[in-house]
């Protein structure tokens, strides 16, 4: 009998190449999709007519314990939150109910469904537990390369609601023995990544500008350096986490940085144009308080779990820019449909 996996988070980037991933390793795949008349199911069950969705949000912990109850899954990856990190500042009490009290619930859901700490009522073995932890939780870093005994010091209401999602999957974890475990992952991008994150922003404009579309492309700070690979990657360490002999939190991400001045570069490159003919600075996208700088150490994940990262930063920026223009010049493939 294969495995049944329960996906939050379905519509996004990583929900859609961790589906794809699973499906491609016989597991039986659910998303959990939120709303009546979500306007995501539909791009959803193109991309992946093999999913099964089923109702429920992280926002209301019936319905989860509802969701757990009918998919019985083995495992449980909690992708679901308010990802993007300006708007946190926008909705922090938003973002802390989804982002942060969201596993909680999903932890309590798997807690009573299993019959877990309970006394006299024996556990149901077996269901396992990702969550999904970020690099934003390292914030203002201490210390360089940061691994799995890097302190947090998040900056946003975002880092700061992962940051308590990464504490209580690990309380659950000692208190209750769950294998439950957190990926601390770096960014990871992708031609599916929303325009709204910087990668995406850029490679669709340069894409524009290359067609004639577009004259200028305004950003905030390139002087940011983050640790980029290509998600693809990255769900394929999600997995493997829940496959591994012991539950343990991960540090996931290439350990190469580069600037957004670098990454404006190499995607201007791609399409022959000087990118400094073309980028403005624009106050209005620099943040209230910034993560400066972030370089992953993923040794322990290449050390227990045999993970490393198979895309370099080049290659994912030229593969998203070529993406964008297939999709602006209409010739599209159904891999590169509009999901985040
Ligand atoms: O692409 P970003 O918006 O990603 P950020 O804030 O690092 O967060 C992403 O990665 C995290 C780690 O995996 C996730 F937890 C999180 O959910 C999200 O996926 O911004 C990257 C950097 C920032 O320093 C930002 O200030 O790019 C800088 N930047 C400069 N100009 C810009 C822009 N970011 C955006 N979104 N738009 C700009 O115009």
């Amino acid at each position: 009998m294969g495995k049944r996996a329960l996906i939050t988070g379905i519509a996004g980037q990583d929900g859609t190449y961790l589906a794809e991933h699973l499906l491609e390793q016989g597991y039986e795949v659910v998303g959990l999709m939120r709303g009546q008349q979500n306007p995501k199911a539909p791009l959803v069950r193109a991309l992946l007519p093999d999913v099964q969705l089923v109702q429920g949000d992280l926002l209301d912990q019936g319905s989860l314990i509802a969701a757990l109850e009918s998919v019985q899954p083995d495992e449980v990856y909690n992708l679901g939150a308010v990802s993007f990190v300006p708007l946190s500042w926008q909705q922090p009490a938003l973002t802390t109910e989804t982002t942060g009290l969201g596993p909680l619930r999903m932890l309590e859901a798997i807690r009573i469904v299993c019959g877990i700490g309970e006394g006299s009522r024996s556990p149901r073995p077996g269901v396992s537990f990702y969550q999904a932890s970020t690099s934003e939780m390292f914030g203002l870093v201490n210390g360089s390369p940061q691994n799995e005994q890097t302190p947090f010091h998040p900056r946003s209401p975002y880092g700061v609601a992962k940051a308590y999602a990464h504490y209580i999957t690990q309380n659950y974890r000692e208190s209750y023995g769950l294998f439950a475990v957190s990926g601390i992952l770096f960014n990871h991008e992708s031609p599916r990544r929303g325009i709204e994150f910087v990668t995406r922003k850029v490679t669709m404009n340069v894409a524009r500008i290359a067609l004639g579309m577009e004259q200028k492309l305004r950003l905030g700070n390139l002087d940011a350096q983050r640790d980029w690979g290509f998600a693809g990657d990255y769900v394929k360490a999600m997995h493997m986490m829940l496959q591994a002999d012991a539950p343990k939190d991960y540090v996931i991400g290439t350990g190469v940085t580069h600037s957004v001045r670098d990454l404006v570069r190499v995607a201007f490159e791609r399409v022959g144009l000087d990118w400094e003919k073309y980028v403005e600075v624009d106050p209005q996208f620099f943040r209230p308080a910034e993560v400066d700088t972030l370089r992953a150490d993923p040794a322990r994940a290449q050390e227990v779990l045999g993970w490393r990262a198979e895309t370099t930063f080049e290659e994912l920026i030229g593969s998203m820019v070529d993406a964008d223009l297939a999709r602006l010049s209409g010739s599209c493939s159904r891999e590169y449909l509009e999901i985040a």
